[in-house]
């Protein structure tokens, strides 16, 4: 009861014809050619562009935009297609994490098929998916965002699973910077593509309006429901009490959750986050996409529906951003467990020598304009 009167609140605060505009008329090329707002101008996280003077006030205020069906269904069609391909095991791309939900993991550790798959990552060297962080419809307003020079930095397909009643399917209240090594904030953008028809039912974002103003916060695995089988020793990572034990890794570059009950794999969540927080659930439609700031608080819910929800993302970041060095901040939880991850699959001997910043050196590709100090050449 409470949760709907806050939402009404919200809707009363922010009618939908603010943060849903349809695609702004002006070709792609014409965006590409446009001037974008020196950076001493009133506005803080955007750069003019395609975006009309409501939707950067509103991106503004809120820290996120959602542009209607920019995206085509049948290039959806396209990337869905693929992902069957990848998930059925048809398809092998060096580089790429294919994950499997929490609740599955174990029991069905070797089968293949979508329905095992939650979530894959890192899909930039697969030429048919990542094609969504080229097109140049969603470029347009990247740049609006970020200005010219654009490098594609983290790439995801979710399929968020029918919940089995464990809330598993749930994605922590969280910020995206905590996992990344980059900076400054403002010149990183997501753009979010519903694949289908995505509300509250099966598990839609929810975003917490206005929090991209704030500090990155500290982030640890959610206290959620306990698991069973705990393996804190095997996993070496005592200090998360709900991690049971480091990823099994193939050779086929698959990579099992092992995790049973609570919480995937690295979706960590803001540790102070208040549930009485005013939120926004972003309902939307197949193509529709939702541009957010790295540090805007926002989830995802459970799926309650029986089918998989499924959604196609990049996080950009402008080429002359700066590789930061997250020792002893609060973004070692993740960095560590990266770490953990490429010791498994690469040995202890190879990990000493790879740093989180070279993780996402190697996946860094330039989509528009000029390479610049992301680049894996910029050491
Ligand atoms: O698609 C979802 O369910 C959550 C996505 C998300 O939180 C993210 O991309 O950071």
């Amino acid at each position: 009861m409470k949760v709907r009167f806050v939402h009404n609140l919200f809707l009363k605060r922010f009618p939908g014809y603010l943060y849903y505009c349809e695609p702004n008329a002006s070709s792609a090329t014409s965006a590409l050619q446009s001037s974008f707002t020196p950076s001493n101008s009133e506005f803080v996280y955007s750069r003019g562009g395609i975006l009309t003077p409501e939707q950067r006030h509103f991106y503004e205020e809120n820290g996120f935009l959602v542009i209607k069906k920019l995206v085509s269904e049948d290039k959806i069609d396209v990337y869905r297609e693929r992902f069957q391909k990848i998930c059925d095991g048809e398809i092998y791309v060096p580089g790429m994490t294919v994950m499997k939900d929490v609740s599955v993991a174990k029991t069905h550790a070797h089968d293949k098929g979508e329905k095992f798959v939650n979530k894959i990552q890192s899909f930039e060297n697969d030429d048919v998916l990542f094609q969504y962080c080229r097109l140049p419809e969603v470029l347009q307003y990247i740049q609006s965002f970020i200005g010219p020079d654009c490098m594609a930095m983290h790439t995801m397909v979710i399929n968020k699973p029918p919940d089995p009643g464990t809330k598993t399917s749930r994605h922590p209240m969280h910020q995206d910077l905590h996992y990344f090594p980059f900076r400054p904030a403002h010149k990183i953008v997501c753009a979010w593509t519903a694949m289908q028809k995505v509300t509250r039912d099966n598990g839609c974002l929810v975003v917490i309006p206005g929090t991209h103003k704030g500090e990155l916060a500290e982030h640890a695995y959610p206290d959620w429901e306990v698991m069973y089988d705990l393996n804190f020793e095997a996993c070496g990572c005592q200090q998360f009490r709900f991690w049971c034990e480091a990823a099994a890794v193939r050779d086929t570059y698959l990579f099992y959750n092992t995790l049973q009950g609570g919480v995937n794999k690295a979706y960590h969540g803001v540790k102070s986050y208040n549930p009485d927080m005013e939120r926004l659930w972003v309902e939307v439609e197949e193509g529709d996409t939702v541009f957010f700031h790295p540090l805007l608080l926002h989830g995802s819910g459970s799926n309650k529906t029986q089918n998989f929800r499924k959604s196609i993302s990049c996080h950009y970041a402008a080429s002359d951003c700066e590789y930061i060095d997250v020792k002893g901040t609060t973004q070692e939880l993740i960095a560590n467990e990266v770490h953990d991850i490429i010791a498994k699959k690469l040995g202890k001997d190879v990990a000493e020598h790879i740093d989180f910043r070279d993780v996402w050196r190697y996946r860094a590709r330039l989509v528009c304009g000029n390479e610049g100090t992301l680049s894996v050449g910029n050491y």
